[in-house]
């Protein structure tokens, strides 16, 4: 029985994190799920809290409780304080930018509408450039299809290459000296492909071209620096960072997030109303209308926190060595084809895989039957659906509370998946 134990305890252990007491933080995954412990493999999706956020939370609500920015009573000082230390410390956690290039969404999918709104709207013309890749999630692709629309711009796509990566080559034809905006994700939600940032932000600017990079899946799982990549634009969800929903960031370098007119207009992000004019609030305050979700950025200071403690480059580590454990046992699977690249150095654990005689939904489905949730569907990301030459994939998608048990347990339920289907 000891022994049983330690070697669970070995199984849950990489040299990043060891994931048997990081899932001791995390109440949900208590859950007994159709008889069986609960196996989270959702993770690009949404993440699990740990009970400090989750506590951060009701604190919040049982001590602070008030609105920001505009009360002169205790609660309403408190509070403001704990928005503000939240946008402090996320400052310092994508590389130590300004406080006020620090803009709070309620997503990453605001944060890169609110770019193609304002900075689009007024730096993308007719017959202009903008440059996206075939892995973009809708959220970095339905903004600039629509932008490119309204302008009667050009929207062109970097090709992916066979085994799952960019084709960085094709890069420097794409970019032109009509290029306004190279956008691209920073790790694909399908593939997990990790791009390289640095190498074509450069590549951009030289041509004057400015970067915006959707960072939904990077900056849960990899250290961001934001400065040190030079990028103008970065977005990101406290959701799938172990933080509240409702909660995103747009990073925007403070020389282009001055010139932008607001998102949303109305209370807060203004310092002077007339009826005939109006002059804007300072940044960051200009970008966040009304009253924000207070709640959940305090709390996601607590998710910060989390993700401090356990270290960025343990996260990272952890997950190349389950991404390469999963990979691994994945091929005993006969028939199955995983989807991106093959090296865990070069991807995060976002792993999708179809079998050519089930449909992903089924897949999906018998796996919840033993209690295992992952994403099955086109993950909003249809025309690499397409590129793929698939209609669904099944993604099973990792996370620090993982373990190979917890891969054991999908690989497993996958052989009894083909069993089920006299495969
Ligand atoms: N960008 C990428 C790369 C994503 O994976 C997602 C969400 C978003 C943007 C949007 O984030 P949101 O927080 O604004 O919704 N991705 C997924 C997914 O892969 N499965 O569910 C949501």
């Amino acid at each position: 029985m000891h022994q049983d134990i330690e070697n669970t305890k070995a199984a849950s252990r990489t040299t990043g994190v060891d994931s048997e007491k990081v899932r001791a933080d995390f109440p949900i995954l208590n859950r007994v799920i159709n008889g069986h412990r609960l196996v989270y493999l959702d993770n690009a999706a949404s993440s699990q809290k740990p009970t400090a956020v989750i506590d951060a939370l009701t604190r919040y609500y049982t001590h602070t409780n008030a609105n920001i920015h505009r009360g002169l009573h205790t609660l309403a000082e408190e509070a403001t304080a704990a928005y503000e230390r939240t946008r402090e410390h996320t400052a310092r956690f994508i590389g130590g930018v300004k406080q006020s290039e620090v803009i709070f969404t309620n997503g990453a999918t605001e944060a890169i509408n609110l770019v193609a709104a304002t900075w689009g709207e007024d730096n993308v013309g007719e017959g202009d450039e903008i440059l996206i890749t075939e892995m973009e999630h809708h959220a970095n692709l339905v903004p600039w299809v629509l932008l490119a629309q309204r302008k009667k711009a050009i929207l062109r796509r970097i090709p992916l290459t066979s085994d799952g990566y960019l084709n960085l080559p094709e890069v420097s034809r794409l970019i032109t000296d009509r290029t306004r905006l190279v956008a691209f994700t920073h790790m694909s939600n399908v593939l997990g492909t990790i791009n390289p940032v640095k190498q074509l932000t450069e590549q951009a600017h030289l041509a004057g071209a400015a970067v915006l990079v959707d960072g939904a899946q990077a900056v849960p799982h990899l250290p961001v620096n934001v400065v040190d990549d030079g990028v103008d634009f970065y977005a990101f969800s406290s959701h799938k960072m172990l933080g509240p929903t409702g909660v995103g960031v747009l990073y925007g370098r403070e020389e282009l997030l001055e010139k932008m007119r607001p998102y949303n207009t109305g209370g807060e992000m203004i310092r002077e109303v007339r009826f005939d004019g109006v002059t804007f609030n300072d940044l960051p305050h200009k970008f966040e209308a009304g009253t924000p979700n207070i709640a959940g950025v305090v709390a996601f200071d607590a998710a910060l926190t989390y993700l401090e403690n356990l270290g960025m480059e343990s996260v990272r580590q952890h997950e190349i060595e389950l991404t390469g454990y999963a990979l691994n046992r994945l091929t005993e699977i006969p028939g199955l084809e995983v989807q991106g690249p093959v090296d865990p150095l070069g991807r995060g654990g976002v792993i999708s895989f179809t079998d050519p005689k089930i449909h992903p939904h089924d897949i999906s489905t018998l796996l919840d039957s033993r209690g295992i949730a992952i994403r099955a569907g086109h993950h909003c990301a249809q025309p690499l659906m397409k590129v793929m030459g698939k209609v669904a994939t099944a993604r099973a998608s990792l996370y620090v509370y993982n373990g190979r048990d917890d891969i054991d347990a999908l690989i497993e339920a996958l052989m009894e998946t083909r069993r089920y289907f006299g495969i």
